[in-house]
């Protein structure tokens, strides 16, 4: 099976696992796991945060950080297709007590103008804004990733109406080498940001909040009321410290692979956006050929490739570390085979 379901199904490498079965470890809860400690310590440094805080995941990072930024009744601001609110089981509802003024855009992206404008007013019937969620690179919009300049406006429009920005840098790394910069010169736009370990990165587990040292404190003790005090986690940490070292500059291979498989659907005949797929994400929609996202995943499954279904007509794949350039040239054939079916 050629596995483009997502670059969540990566698997370890070997240096990972030496790393793991070698890793110090101490108990965390306590401060005393020198593996975690360092981990945080890189991934603050390289994002040019003051501190880092390793969580479960993903979503622990976002809730987390949204937990930390808000209080009960605010309002956040994020694009209506944002994982933080399409993808976290209404964790802004429940475990924050927030809700969400999503805002439609074209291809992920907000302007500082849309996010102006939704900014509730001083009045006694509306909430307060309080948070700007950016996604970074944006998932359900095909991992386009934010132009620095309309990252700059929006922490100008931030700075004078002082609300602090949260970014959703799950695949943070994507976005930096899309854009050609390190990831600090796209960090510095948001107050707070989350990446993850475990994508295409390649780490078994593991998410790190990076940002001010205050905000640092009080997000370990939400992480500590959502039950991620981890004890000995320095095992997972030693992965994500391999991770940030060794596997950050071949995700070229991966946006690579992923223009060409682009390239190719475009080819065969399917509706795709090709301005979306600027990094390892590509979407494309198959109702053009009167196909539901579902009988196509389907039937690529029978030819050995696995998609995901992201909508009713919208098929996502995703390349990563186990996906090889021989690869993209068999989905490309199985895609021009299902096609003349
Ligand atoms: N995304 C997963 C699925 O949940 C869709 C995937 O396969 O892409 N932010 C963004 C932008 C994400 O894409 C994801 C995971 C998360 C947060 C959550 O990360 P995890 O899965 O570690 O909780």
């Amino acid at each position: 099976m050629i596995d483009l379901r997502s670059d969540t199904v990566t698997q370890p490498t070997d240096q990972m696992r030496e790393a793991m079965y070698r890793a110090e470890v101490g108990d965390d809860v306590y401060g005393e796991d020198p593996t975690i400690l360092k981990l945080e310590a890189l991934g603050a440094q390289m994002t040019g945060k003051e501190a880092g805080l390793f969580v479960a995941s993903g979503t622990m990072g976002n809730q987390v950080s949204v937990m930390t930024h808000t209080q009960r009744g605010d309002e956040i601001i994020c694009e209506a297709q944002a994982h933080i609110f399409y993808s976290e089981v209404a964790g802004l509802a429940v475990l924050s007590g927030v809700q969400a003024r999503t805002i439609p855009s074209i291809r992920g992206i907000l302007s500082a103008e849309t996010i102006e404008a939704a900014i509730r007013a001083q009045d006694i019937h509306q909430p307060k804004t309080t948070l700007i969620c950016l996604e970074n690179s944006h998932n359900r919009a095909g991992g386009t990733c934010y132009p620095l300049d309309t990252l700059a406006e929006i922490r100008k429009l931030a700075d004078r109406r002082n609300i602090p920005v949260h970014m959703d840098g799950a695949r943070l790394f994507n976005a930096a080498l899309a854009q050609g910069v390190t990831v600090d010169k796209i960090a510095q736009y948001a107050d707070t940001v989350q990446f993850c370990l475990s994508k295409g990165l390649c780490a078994p587990v593991g998410t790190l909040i990076v940002g001010p040292t205050a905000f640092i404190d009080k997000a370990r003790r939400y992480r500590k009321m959502l039950g991620g005090g981890l004890r000995q986690a320095g095992i997972l940490a030693a992965a994500g410290i391999v991770a940030l070292q060794t596997m950050v500059d071949r995700l070229a291979e991966d946006h690579d692979n992923a223009a060409k498989l682009a390239a190719g659907i475009a080819e065969a005949g399917f509706d795709i956006d090709l301005s979306t797929v600027q990094t390892n994400i590509v979407i494309f929609d198959v109702s053009r050929l009167g196909m539901k996202a579902a009988d196509c995943a389907a039937k690529l499954k029978k030819m050995g490739v696995l998609a995901s279904v992201f909508g009713e007509y919208r098929v996502r794949m995703v390349t990563h570390y186990g996906i090889t350039a021989q690869d993209i040239t068999t989905v490309r054939d199985v895609l021009h085979r299902l096609l003349k079916k």
